[in-house]
């Protein structure tokens, strides 16, 4: 069976972009392959934590994770710094990835502005490396994200496409799988900017664990185009990303969607839009907040998961360890 490995940082709130451009998505394939499914803990260091919110964050994304419908007898579900393979095969990959193409990447470009470029950490420059290895660990054959990381992927790919000249073919070439819709969810209140779980705002965002009259307000406070037409196009980009969502959630088109409310006003539209949400996400929140009152379980089920795991990503470091010269 082909393998699948995707992943998200523990670095603020979990969103609706994060649920309908990855897990949703995950939870949709879970049963066509060999799934691993990651807690990012590692890439969330490369920006400034709170330790103790940090660990809290963790289980915050396990519960999430389960409370979505991902089933650990199906998917290997644990977090990253506890599988050291991680960080070992990023030295050896770190060793052919090149500074000038890990400094074209606008992820970083994008974070280190915001830091200062001077003062961001070598952790985030180098957080493409730690993710091919991620990846190419479990050999994994397809990598479901959102639009954003698409850069990255490529880098992974190239990666190991080098690795493999050099060396010897050692690791499969993985393929993006990146949905048509919902795939590059924008900010509620700013809808030429991605929606972000570290935003300071959280106008900004739907997070998953949102309480019902939370997301109402936010949907209902979010910001739209002049006019009065429900359509997507590049002229209304506040509309559009509404309806992206409404589709990613619904699997309705956005062609349907358009036609449903043709004729209708912004603020009916965006009710609507509202329950939709609220009627994907209330189940889960419910769930994570009961899965979260038992942390024991959780700190188990994430271990079983690591164990797993560690397993997994034993063959593909001693190849390339041996590959190299080292062992
Ligand atoms: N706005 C988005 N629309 C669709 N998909 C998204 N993803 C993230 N934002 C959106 C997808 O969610 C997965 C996990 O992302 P991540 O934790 O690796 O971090 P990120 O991409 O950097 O996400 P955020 O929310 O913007 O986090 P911060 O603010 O911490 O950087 C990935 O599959 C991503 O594509």
């Amino acid at each position: 069976r082909q393998r699948v490995f995707s992943g998200i940082q523990p670095s603020g709130n979990l969103h609706i972009g994060n649920y309908v451009g990855a897990i949703k998505n995950w939870v949709a394939i879970q049963e066509r392959y060999e799934n691993y499914f990651c807690i990012v803990d590692l890439h969330a260091l490369t920006v400034p934590q709170d330790p103790k919110e940090l660990r809290r964050k963790i289980r915050e994304v396990a519960a999430i994770y389960l409370a979505s419908g991902l089933d650990p007898q199906r998917c290997v579900i644990f977090r990253q710094s506890h599988v050291s393979a991680h960080a070992e095969l990023t030295w050896l990959l770190n060793c052919i990835a090149r500074f000038g193409e890990l400094s074209r990447m606008t992820q970083f470009k994008d974070k280190a502005r915001k830091e200062g470029t001077e003062s961001a950490s070598v952790g985030l420059f180098d957080y493409p490396v730690l993710m091919a290895s991620d990846i190419l660990l479990y050999n994994a054959h397809l990598v479901p994200v959102g639009d954003d990381q698409r850069q990255h992927l490529e880098l992974t790919r190239t990666l190991a496409r080098r690795f493999n000249n050099l060396y010897g073919e050692t690791f499969v070439v993985p393929e993006a799988m990146i949905l048509k819709t919902g795939a590059r969810v924008m900010a509620l209140d700013a809808p030429n900017e991605k929606m972000s779980k570290s935003s300071p705002r959280p106008a900004s965002y739907v997070a998953i664990l949102d309480d019902p009259d939370t997301v109402r307000r936010k949907i209902r406070r979010a910001v739209t185009d002049s006019g009065t037409e429900i359509v997507a196009r590049e002229d209304k980009p506040a509309i559009t990303n509404l309806l992206d969502i409404y589709a990613a959630i619904t699997g309705k088109t956005v062609p349907e969607l358009e036609e449903q409310y043709r004729g209708r006003g912004y603020g009916e539209f965006k009710k609507d839009l509202a329950e939709v949400v609220v009627e994907a996400l209330a189940p889960i929140r419910e769930r994570a907040l009961e899965l979260l009152e038992n942390p024991g379980e959780l700190e188990e089920l994430l271990e079983a998961g690591a164990e797993r795991a560690r397993k997994a990503a034993a063959p593909a470091l001693h190849a390339a360890r041996a590959k190299m010269g080292l062992g």
